[in-house]
This record gives C-alpha cells, sequence and structure tokens, in this order.
C-alpha cells in the first residue's frame, strides 16, 4: 500500500495520530500537497461519507474520520498558505445556519487565504443577517457560502434574497459551494458563481478581483 492508501485508510479509520504521522511522512516524501489533500484526505473522507449514506456506520464514526482528517489538514495549512503575499481583497466565507459541516469550507478559507485574500471566516451555522451584517462592516466584496445538506441549501437563497432587499445585490458578490450545489442551482438563487472547490473559488475570486 502506497503512503496516500495508507492515509486514505487511516482516516477512514478515524486515527488521528497516524493520519498526522502518515501526512508528514508524505510530506517529507516530496509528494505533491494536492495529491496527499485530493487522493489521501479527501478520498477517504469520501469512501465516508459512501458508508454513513449505506447506513454501513454511523455518526460517531463519521465523526472520528473528521477529527483525523483535522489532523492532516492542520499539517497541510502552512503549505497551502504562501507567506507574504499582499492582500488582494476580503471575503467573508461562512457555512449557512443550521450547516455544521465546516471541513470544505475551511480548506476553501485556506486556499483563498493561500491566494493572497483576507479571508474573515464566520464560522458554521451563520445566519443570513452575520453574512451581510459583516461584508457591510468590513467593506467586502465577496461573501462566499457553503452549504453540505439539501436542507440547509435554501439559506443561500434567503442571504441574495436579504442582500436585495439590502440593496447589497450586485454591489458584492456571492458565490455558493458544496456538495450537494450546482451551478444551476447557483444560478437559480441568483449567485454569482458556484465553486467546486478550493480551487475554482480561488480562480473565481479572482476574477471579480480583475486578477487572472
Ligand atoms: Co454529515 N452529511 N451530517 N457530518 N457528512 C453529509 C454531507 C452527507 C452527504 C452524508 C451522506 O448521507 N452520504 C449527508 C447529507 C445528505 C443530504 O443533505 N442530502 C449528511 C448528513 C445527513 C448529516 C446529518 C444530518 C446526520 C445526522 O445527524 N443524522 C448531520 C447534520 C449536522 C448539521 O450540519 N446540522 C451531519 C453531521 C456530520 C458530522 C458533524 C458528523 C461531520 C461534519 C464534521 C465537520 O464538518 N466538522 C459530517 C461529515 C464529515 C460528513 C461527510 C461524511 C463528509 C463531509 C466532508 O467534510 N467532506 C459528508 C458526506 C460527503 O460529503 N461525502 C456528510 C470533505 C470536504 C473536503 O468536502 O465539504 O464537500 P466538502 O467540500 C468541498 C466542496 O464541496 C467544496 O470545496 C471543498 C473542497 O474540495 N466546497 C466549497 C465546500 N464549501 C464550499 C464553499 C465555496 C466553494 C467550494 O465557496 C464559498
Amino acid at each position: 500500500m502506497t503512503v496516500i492508501q495508507e492515509l486514505s485508510e487511516q482516516l477512514q479509520q478515524g486515527n488521528p495520530k497516524n493520519v498526522a504521522e502518515l501526512t508528514r511522512q508524505a510530506i517529507n516524501e516530496n509528494i505533491d500537497i494536492k495529491t496527499i489533500l485530493d487522493k489521501g484526505l479527501i478520498a477517504g473522507m469520501s469512501v465516508i461519507g459512501e458508508k454513513f449514506k449505506a447506513h454501513e456506520i454511523f455518526l460517531p464514526h463519521v465523526l472520528l474520520a473528521a477529527k483525523a482528517m483535522y489532523a492532516g489538514m492542520d499539517l497541510l495549512k502552512p503549505l497551502l498558505l504562501k507567506e507574504g503575499i499582499p492582500t488582494r481583497g476580503k471575503v467573508i466565507i461562512g457555512s449557512v445556519q443550521g450547516d455544521l459541516h465546516d471541513i470544505g469550507k475551511n480548506l476553501v478559507a485556506i486556499m483563498l487565504k493561500g491566494a493572497g485574500f483576507e479571508v474573515i471566516d464566520l464560522g458554521n451555522d451563520v445566519s443570513p443577517e452575520k453574512f451581510l451584517d459583516t461584508a457591510e462592516k468590513e467593506n467586502a466584496g465577496v461573501v462566499g457560502m457553503s452549504a453540505l445538506l439539501t436542507t440547509t441549501m435554501p439559506v443561500m437563497k434567503k442571504v441574495i434574497d436579504l442582500a436585495r432587499a439590502r440593496g447589497l445585490y450586485g454591489k458584492k458578490r456571492f458565490i455558493v459551494g458544496g456538495a450537494p450545489l450546482s451551478s444551476e442551482y447557483a444560478k437559480e438563487i441568483g449567485a454569482d458563481a458556484y465553486c467546486f472547490d478550493g480551487v475554482s473559488a480561488v480562480e473565481t475570486v479572482k476574477r471579480f478581483a480583475g486578477i487572472f
């Protein structure tokens, strides 16, 4: 088994200590960071998702896997962040009200920071008012919303509707992401863009900031 396969396996076992060790090993072996992330950590978490869906495992197991995921992400974070890049603009990010999933949102935040944007992370379970109050107070150009549940996706529309009511729509850009989303849904609710992952979020925000 390769170190990356073993990493995915240990994440699925919910073993943070081994995940940290294997992530360190992969970094020391100069394995590409994106490979460690995509083929090791994210791939392992996808298997967890499938098994959870099929009722082969239950919530405590998913929580352990999430803890293991963070053990790996903590080590990758400094490598994803490039220090000393001047700020290119402010982005507000959060998981929408009712949604406690934050692993993907945190990854996107790290990648945006690494690309030189100032990121204000509101955490999870963020109300529409909090998204917009902060965007106004901080004079942020982009509001990024994450949702992992079909039941919380509609909160994104609430944020955009509230932005229209407050006269902020068209002045700020709204980007959305998360596993159940699609570009069709983003269009339907009036979001400026759907971002599949952190890389596409960075590309999109750069486009909005006029940086290519
Ligand atoms: Co939950 N959960 N979960 N869960 N969980 C899912 C999402 C689910 C698909 C599992 C399944 O059934 N297969 C399912 C949702 C079904 C649905 O709505 N259709 C589900 C469910 C049902 C639930 C509960 C309701 C379970 C229950 O209580 N009965 C509950 C809800 C809690 C709540 O939020 N109110 C719940 C709880 C949890 C845990 C707390 C145990 C834990 C979260 C821990 C945490 O986040 N701190 C958890 C986890 C870990 C998952 C799965 C297994 C993994 C999610 C994850 O972290 N993926 C997930 C199954 C799955 O997605 N395969 C599942 C890795 C992460 C890197 O990917 O988040 O997709 P992702 O982020 C990606 C992209 O989507 C994108 O970029 C990221 C990087 O590539 N992206 C953005 C995300 N946000 C973005 C924002 C952007 C741009 C891109 O711009 C702003």
